[in-house]
C-alpha cells in the first residue's frame, strides 16, 4: 500500500521519544504519597490521556476523593518531579529510526506537525534537538479537548493549511488512535506491547523500511 499525504502528524510521547516511563515515575511518587498502589500496567491507561486525566484516573484507581483546590498544587508536584526528568533527556531518547524517518519526510516536501497532549511538548523536542524538523506544533497548551477528541489534530491539519484526509497520524495511544480516526484521518498504530485496534497500518518500529511505504 503507498499513500501520498501532504501532512504527517506525529504524537510525542511513546511516538518520538519514551517519556512514558518518566510520567510514570512521577505518578508513582505522587500516588504513593497519596497512599494508593500505582502499577506500570496502571500506567498504560494514561497514555496519550492529559495530566488532569491520568490524575483523575489515578484517583479512581486508589478510590480517592480530593478537593478540586488541591489537584492543580499536587499535579504541579507530579509535573516538577516528571521535569526534572526531561532536563536530563538529551538526542540519545529519540526511539529508533525516528530521524531518519523525519529526515526523509522533509526531503519529500512533507509538511511534518506535532500533535501532543503534553504541555511540555516543545521543551522535550528542544531538549532531544527535533524541533527544527517540525513545521507546526500543536501541544497541550493550546487545546481545550483531550485525545480522544480530534481537537489535537484538526488543529495540526488546519494551521498547515491542508484537509484531514490529506494527513496521516503516528499514534501508540488508544485514545490517539480514536483522535484520529475521529478527524478524518489515516493511523498509523505505533505498536510497543500494549494492544491498539483501529489504525490502517502496523509501526513497530521506524527503523523498519515500513514508514518509507507511506
Ligand atoms: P504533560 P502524547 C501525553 O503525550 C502522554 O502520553 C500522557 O501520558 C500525558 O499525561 C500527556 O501527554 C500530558 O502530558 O503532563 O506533559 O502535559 O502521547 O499526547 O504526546
Ligand atoms: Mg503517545
Amino acid at each position: 500500500m503507498r499513500w501520498s499525504m501532504k501532512g504527517y502528524i506525529f504524537d510525542l510521547d511513546g511516538v518520538l521519544v519514551d517519556t512514558a516511563k518518566y510520567h510514570f515515575l512521577a505518578w508513582k511518587r505522587l500516588a504513593s504519597q497519596l497512599g494508593i498502589d500505582f502499577t506500570i500496567e496502571d500506567n498504560e491507561k494514561l497514555k496519550g490521556v492529559s495530566r488532569k486525566d491520568s490524575f483523575e484516573i489515578i484517583l479512581s484507581l486508589g478510590g480517592r476523593e480530593i478537593p478540586d483546590s488541591e489537584k492543580e498544587g499536587l499535579m504541579d508536584f507530579k509535573n516538577k518531579w516528571y521535569l526534572d526528568y526531561v532536563h536530563s533527556m538529551d538526542h540519545s531518547e529519540i526511539l529508533e529510526g525516528v530521524e531518519d524517518y523525519l529526515k526523509h519526510l522533509k526531503e519529500k516536501g512533507a509538511i511534518i506537525i506535532l500533535g501532543s497532549s503534553s504541555k511540555n511538548a516543545r521543551l522535550i523536542l528542544e531538549k532531544v534537538k527535533l524541533i527544527n524538523y517540525f513545521d507546526y506544533i500543536v501541544d497541550g497548551n493550546i487545546i481545550n479537548k483531550a485525545k480522544p477528541d480530534p481537537e489535537v489534530f484538526l488543529k495540526g491539519a488546519s494551521l498547515a493549511g491542508i484537509n484531514p484526509n490529506e494527513c496521516i497520524v503516528f499514534e501508540d495511544a488508544q485514545a490517539g488512535i480514536d483522535a484520529a480516526k475521529a478527524a478524518g484521518m489515516k493511523v498509523a498504530g505505533v505498536v510497543h506491547s500494549s494492544e491498539l485496534n483501529g489504525y490502517d497500518v502496523e509501526i513497530r518500529t521506524f527503523k523498519s523500511e515500513t514508514p518509507y511505504l507511506l
